[in-house]
């Protein structure tokens, strides 16, 4: 089931509903939405959401990072590049965990990198940090080694294409409503933002869940 991505270039709102300001946004949930299944695999605990004022955003956790060894099915291409550049193949790869947080569309970061003018991938793992830069969806460079480290997770910064967005702007006002509601489903997990083209912050934890959220919502009204 897996093909590439000219099909999701030629008709991106069967991907993300539309090509307005909804379906720009989309692309951070579908970003984040993978850091979140890191989050209900175990594995992460933190996500960070940066927007700069090239409207381009950083999506960042620390989980695993994304396999970058040699994918089995795809004996020249990184599993990376695999998750990257063919539709469908964002999912885990093991058949016993299943992805749950995926949204409206749920289709995957094949989808934000096909439809960005450029994205960079940077993952650390097993001691090393590894990055890779695509185009419309298209690798620009092959994956490459550029430090050690001991960390661990996946950053991904993306711009969405203007040639299909024009210049309409992220609003931090939507992400942060959408941010929220995830850090309250996924209690215990630290969603921070930061807005760098006027220093907005938020820092999103709730250990109280939808109990939490409850409380929020209630937050200036009278309970009946
Ligand atoms: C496939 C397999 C594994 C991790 C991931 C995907 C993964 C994807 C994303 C996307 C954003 N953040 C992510 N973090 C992890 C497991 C790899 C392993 O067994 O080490």
């Amino acid at each position: 089931m897996l093909e590439g991505l000219e099909a999701v270039r030629k008709r991106p709102a069967m991907y993300i509903g539309s090509t307005g300001a909804s379906g720009m946004h989309h692309l951070v949930y579908e970003a984040v939405d993978n850091s979140i299944d890191e989050v209900l695999a175990g594995h992460a605990k933190n996500i960070d959401v940066i927007l700069h004022p090239d409207n381009s955003v950083t999506v960042v956790d620390d989980g695993r990072g994304i396999p970058v060894d040699p994918h089995p099915k795809f004996k020249n291409l990184s599993a990376l590049e695999v998750v990257m550049t063919k539709l469908h193949a964002g999912g885990k790869f093991d058949k016993k965990s299943y992805k749950v947080s995926g949204g409206l569309h749920g289709v995957g970061v094949s989808v934000v990198n096909a439809l960005s003018e450029w994205l960079e991938v940077e993952v650390s793992r097993d001691g090393r940090t590894f990055h890779q830069r695509f185009q419309r969806g298209t690798p620009a460079a092959p994956l490459k080694v550029v430090g050690d480290t001991e960390d661990r997770g996946t950053k991904v910064t993306f711009k969405p294409a203007p040639q299909l967005f024009g210049d309409l702007k992220f609003s931090f006002e939507t992400l942060s409503t959408r941010l929220r509601e995830l850090a309250f489903l996924n209690a215990g997990t630290r969603i921070t933002m930061l807005d760098e083209r006027d220093d907005k912050k938020h820092d999103f934890f709730y250990e109280g869940g939808s109990v939490a959220f409850v409380k929020f919502l209630n937050a200036n009204k009278t309970a009946l």
